[in-house]
């Protein structure tokens, strides 16, 4: 099929995504519900209308734009990602899969091509952890993994609850009606930038992605005492910031500890409290991410963060308060969907390699709901979740191009 991507209209749509930000430059920081998430919403509502596809919001905010096929009644083929953003990040983590996924659609409205199976866009709500400590909600929600009561329980870093964040942003549909039933879609590809190094270095343009990392995420409070930082003297002290400093060494090595190369660990916040320079930090808030492809090394480091928190406060005698929000399984990519991307590669002489992702992705969740997989286009340096994260408009249109071609092939 004679397809062709309109590439300014696609840096058109990037930049303009991009425009939409809580924070001045550099880098893009986009909440979700924030006025910057909700601006960028309605730009792409907006080209969604004009490219007529029919729109659906559900009671998260999750958005689907689906081309109708011939043949409605067959489920949909699906494609898309986010376009929330953690403080001072990228263009690209996520918008390339959504503007990717509108631009597949536009282009093949344009050739002339006639899905039986309808196509529909995705625009998952709130991957990123920021606001609410728990990433995919979105995703999560849509295939059960979270549910109606436990996302009514979700509040941010100021004690503001979900409900409260998604009735201001008029997202009010009930919240029972998000889950959508397995077998919805037919299939699911996201484009995504690779966040590593590796397509840069092998300089390969395509990634396909067999699996998506399993992530865990635990939230641990510490209490000690505060006081002055004249007066009291040391051994005396239960300095809650000292624990965490030891804690976050023993997260570290716990990583290194579990024999399995992709296991990783990161104490992402730490927050304490007063904040003085002349007191004696008497709390600290500690958010932990653990991950590995494989769920047993990443358990194992799991509990070796544990055990070292018990042993640290027990002798400092601070106590901790410690969560597990989320511990995931890995997921694998679906054979069909995967065959049909590497014939696309084939047919458009697109070289590529398999891969795993060590990020998650709304995949990760969409994998329990229909036959899912990735596609990976490099991004420089490997660099993501930084102001100069950078993806090249070929790169792009090579994904698009190939997101196009496998669409077709999935709703022909
Ligand atoms: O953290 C992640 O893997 C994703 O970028 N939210
Ligand atoms: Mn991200
Ligand atoms: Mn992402």
């Amino acid at each position: 099929m004679n397809l062709s991507l309109d590439s300014g209209a696609m840096v058109a749509d990037l930049a303009a995504i991009a425009a939409h930000s809580d924070t001045p430059g550099p880098g893009v920081t986009r909440l979700v519900y924030g006025a910057a998430d909700l601006r960028a919403r309605a730009y792409l509502r907006e080209r969604c209308r004009e490219a007529g596809l029919e729109l659906r919001e559900d009671g998260l905010g999750n958005l689907f734009a689906r081309w109708h096929g011939s043949e409605p009644e067959l489920p949909a083929v699906a494609s898309g990602s986010h376009i929330d953003a953690i403080p001072h990040a990228g263009r690209f983590d996520g918008v390339v899969g959504v503007i990717g996924a509108l631009e597949a659609i536009r282009a093949l409205q344009r050739a002339g091509f006639r899905p039986r199976h309808s196509i529909e866009l995705i625009l998952f709500t709130s991957e990123e952890p920021t606001r609410f400590g728990i990433g995919c909600l979105g995703s999560r929600a849509l295939s059960g993994a979270l549910s109606p009561e436990q996302l009514r329980g979700l509040h941010d870093s100021e004690g503001r609850s979900l409900e409260s964040w998604r009735s201001e942003a008029q997202f009010v549909a009930p919240l029972e009606e998000v889950r959508l039933p397995v077998g919805s879609y037919a299939a699911f590809i996201e484009v995504h930038i690779e966040q590593g190094p590796l397509l840069e270095a092998e300089l390969v343009p395509i990634g396909v992605v067999r699996a998506i990392a399993a992530p865990a995420t635990l939230q641990l409070r510490l209490t000690g005492q505060t006081g002055h930082a004249g007066a009291v003297l040391m051994p005396e002290r239960r300095d809650a910031l000292l624990a965490g400093a030891e804690i976050a060494l023993a997260v570290e090595s716990a990583a290194l500890s579990t024999g399995s190369p992709h296991t990783v660990a990161t104490t992402g916040i730490f927050q304490i409290e007063p904040g003085a320079v002349n007191a004696i930090p008497g709390r600290a808030t500690l958010a932990i991410d653990v991950r590995d492809i494989a769920a047993a090394p990443r358990d194992q480091a799991l509990a070796t963060i544990r055990s070292a928190i018990e042993s640290i406060c027990g002798r400092r005698h601070i106590e901790y308060d410690l969560h597990l929000l989320n511990a995931d399984p890995p997921a694998s990519c679906h054979p069909d969907v995967i065959e049909a991307i590497i014939k696309t590669c084939d047919d458009l002489s697109l070289p590529r390699m398999m891969m795993v992702s060590r990020a998650y992705h709304d995949s990760l969740f969409m994998a329990s709901l229909c036959p899912t997989a990735m596609i990976f286009i490099p991004c420089r340096g490997g660099v993501s979740h930084r102001p100069d994260e950078e993806a090249s408009l070929e790169h792009i249109l090579q994904g698009t191009a190939l997101l196009a071609h496998t669409l077709a092939r999935l709703s022909a």
